[in-house]
């Protein structure tokens, strides 16, 4: 009897073991859609024998729903900076161990003290996985076709009712992302962009409302096959998604020329940050897979395929020069003076904007 009782007490012994062992082995990831290298992941799940579990959402909304309910079951997340700001705030995220980041030192110290400033003080909790900026693509020929001279590095594409209706017959999407839209509809007004004045917020209501009957749908990632198969022909979008829509055009073959501009009334820069939950089920794999995106090469080539700029200068030789050379994706100094970031509303300034948005959204 005791003999069968010690056989049963190993044998689950073992089982346990062998289940600690392959979560070991495990790692998920929750990124945004068209966000990562043709390989990245299969090259780390055979460097590493850690299987990933990739899964991608197009929303910092949806996201942060998942990460204050807690026990998401992901070991990596990618928020951008105004989110992690108030996530840290909500004990959302294990600090970082740098012990364990070897490669931390190849971020531009720069962009790292922009960040800690805005939104991660000390660095403690995020590392920049790339940045971009939210502009204006569109089809080069179905606009100039119903508006030879129109304004396509301004903001009056979007919010100026008389230019915005001559698109609304070729399809026009805008980010489903209010704390993108409503400083754009702001800079639009000349009001400051990341105000958080509630009268101010009031203000960019009849501003997205003049555009809202012109808008076939608020979505924050149909719009790259749309754009790429001529299904639209105007988008408020993301800088690299844009670019990433004339990519398939040209490779389709079939005649849409998709382009991107920053308005010149200002545009929105944001950095996305690959942090790790509280409640990680992998806090180790996270780490070595946060040190490997953190490489030159890898982050290089994630860089090269979906044309985002990254914070790792070390891997600017690996970079294709046309997107290395591009002031749309790395601006110079001259256009960096007008992009502005975002920081996190307050929890009234917040409900104000929830409350616009969905009256915006569904026309009421
Ligand atoms: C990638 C979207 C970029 C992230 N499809 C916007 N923060």
């Amino acid at each position: 009897m005791r003999l069968m009782q010690s056989v049963v007490l190993v044998a689950a012994g073992l089982a346990c073991a062998a289940a600690a062992l392959a979560a070991d082995r495990e790692l998920n990831v929750y990124n945004w859609s068209d966000y990562i290298g043709e390989t990245t992941i299969s090259d780390f799940e055979a460097e590493t024998g850690i299987k990933v579990r990739y899964d991608v959402f197009d929303s910092n909304d949806i996201l942060e729903t998942k990460l204050l309910a807690g026990q998401s079951g992901y070991d990596v997340v990618v928020p951008s900076g105004n989110f992690l700001a108030r996530q840290i705030q909500a004990g959302a995220f294990q600090a970082l161990d740098k012990s364990k980041l070897q490669n931390f030192d190849n971020l531009s110290p720069e962009i790292m003290a922009d960040v800690a400033q805005a939104w991660d003080p000390d660095n403690s909790h995020g590392i920049v996985y790339m940045w971009g900026t939210t502009g204006i693509g569109y089809n080069v020929e179905k606009i100039a076709e119903r508006m030879p001279d129109a304004p396509v590095d301004s903001l009056r594409m979007l919010f100026d009712p008389e230019i915005v209706s001559r698109f609304a017959d070729c399809g026009i999407h805008v980010l489903d992302a209010a704390d993108e839209v409503f400083p754009a509809a702001l800079a639009y007004i000349g009001e400051k962009p990341d105000s958080k004045d509630p009268d101010v917020l009031r203000k960019a209501e009849p501003v997205l409302m003049a555009m809202r009957p012109h808008i076939a749908k608020f979505h924050s990632s149909e719009y790259i096959n749309a754009l790429a198969n001529g299904d639209i022909c105007l988008a408020f979008g993301w800088s690299g998604d844009v670019f990433q829509a004339s990519d398939r055009a040209v490779e389709a073959d079939n005649g849409v020329e998709v382009s991107y501009t920053i308005p010149e009334e200002g545009a929105l820069m944001w950095m996305d940050m690959m942090a790790i939950p509280v409640d990680a089920p992998n806090p180790e794999a996270a780490h070595l897979f946060i040190d490997y995106i953190m490489r030159p090469k890898v982050i290089a080539e994630a860089t090269n395929y979906v044309y985002y700029a990254n914070a790792n200068p070390s891997s600017d030789s690996m970079i294709e020069p046309e997107i290395r050379e591009d002031p749309a994706i790395y601006p110079t100094p001259e256009v960096m003076q007008k992009l502005y970031i975002n920081t996190p509303y307050g929890r009234s300034e917040q409900r104000l904007i929830n409350r616009i948005w969905t009256r915006v959204k569904t026309g009421q």
